[in-house]
């Protein structure tokens, strides 16, 4: 099949999620042709299966805003025909959904017939695309795809409730690939056969303020009150700051390190022992499922899709995004003894099993023949 994916290229999750859909679909032998305005972080090596085409926005003058969706819909139109793509599948409503009907439309007028299955991931539906400026597009958009899929239940749920859908929504979960976090774990073994005597705790995210970033600064300033342990704060965004200082305030900034982005998360993930994320939303909560598949408990909110995939007592904790004293009561009582953090560690890994790469994308296979039928 030949497929174009329409993603973000940045770290966030949708974009994350969508090159690691395509490079697996390239791998099962299909032709993905990536389009973005960049090329996706997480896109590695491009080869006779993999491809990757730019959007660009040229300026001039007059516009306040650049029309992106119109240079999108121009590039998309331009490719399905260059390389008679079967099928366009865009991650994210907003503005992927609405300037691929845009292009389905361009192309129906030359006698071309693609179908567009629609990912919504979270963000598009529960903070940006319900508000007044965007909604009744965002809605238009998801009724006009052929297939809409989300990633959670519990997004599923939102988007019923917040839009009026007319179309079905499946769920096909977000996923990891296993084995790639299994190969790190012996590497990580390799480098370091002694584990150290502090503990690890790590938080993976973009700094946006649904984050709460600084609640994992909270939480971990309560716990190294009482245990020897070390903190890793991945990723860039606009909290880091405030973050930053919190540390510094708390006198606490010895013990913190601030990593930056990367694109090679269980490099770190490998070394830790819990992860942190009291998001206040949270639609599925990949760099948790990350975490899981490195063997690392979670202690998260209870927001969205999350206790979908950290099973409270097993996995780790879920609570009240706010609820700091019980977020680290938890956290303590699983990192003071070596054999519950094994048991949780080993649950967590358990659980990340059912979102393997290989179970997960062939869900994605059948959706596609299953849009291609619909358009014959
Ligand atoms: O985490 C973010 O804020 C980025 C955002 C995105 O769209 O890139 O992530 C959303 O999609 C991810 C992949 O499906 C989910 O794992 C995240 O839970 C979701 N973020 C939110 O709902 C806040």
């Amino acid at each position: 099949m030949k497929i174009v994916i329409v993603c973000y290229p940045t770290f966030g999750g949708s974009g994350v999620m969508a090159t690691e859909l395509g490079m697996s679909l390239a791998d099962h032998g299909h032709e993905v042709h990536f389009i973005a305005y960049k090329k996706p972080v997480r896109l590695n090596d491009l080869n006779e299966n993999l491809y990757f085409h730019k959007v660009k926005v040229p300026d001039y003058p007059l516009f306040s805003f650049v029309p992106y969706e119109l240079a999108l819909s121009t590039k998309l139109v331009d490719i399905v025909k260059k390389y008679s793509i079967d099928l366009l599948h865009v991650h994210y409503a907003i503005p992927h959904a609405y300037a691929a009907y845009m292009a389905k439309k361009m192309l129906k007028d030359q006698l071309i017939n693609i179908p567009i299955v629609t990912t919504l991931h979270g963000t598009d539906i529960t903070l940006v695309g319900n508000h007044p400026s965007y909604k009744t597009a965002v809605t238009f958009s998801i009724n006009k795809s052929d297939i809409v899929t989300c990633v959670s239940n519990s997004l599923k749920n939102d988007t019923l409730l917040q839009f009026d859908i007319k179309n079905k929504i499946r769920v096909i979960p977000n996923f990891i690939d296993l084995n790639k976090y299994i190969l790190q774990q012996d590497l990580c073994l390799i480098e370091n056969p002694v584990p150290s005597k502090e503990l690890v705790i790590t938080h993976v995210s973009n700094f946006r303020p649904v984050k709460n970033v600084l609640n994992v600064i909270k939480i971990f300033y309560n716990i190294q009150k009482k245990l020897d342990v070390r903190l890793l704060m991945i990723g860039e965004g606009p909290e880091k700051t405030k973050a930053e200082k919190m540390c510094h305030d708390l006198n606490i900034s010895h013990l913190v390190d601030f990593l930056g982005n990367t694109s090679q998360v269980e490099k770190n993930l490998c070394h830790s022992d819990l992860f942190l994320l009291p998001s206040s939303t949270e639609s599925f909560g990949l760099a948790a499922l990350e975490a899981m598949a490195s063997k690392v408990a979670i202690i998260s909110s209870n927001a969205g899709g999350l206790p979908e995939i950290n099973i409270d007592g097993q996995t780790g904790y879920v609570s009240d995004f706010n609820d700091i004293d019980f977020m680290t009561e938890k956290a303590i009582s699983i990192l003071e003894s070596k054999s519950i953090l094994n048991r949780f560690k080993e649950n967590a890994f358990l659980k990340a099993q059912e979102f393997d790469i290989n179970k997960i994308v062939p869900l994605y296979e059948k959706t596609y023949l299953e849009a291609l039928n619909l358009v014959k």
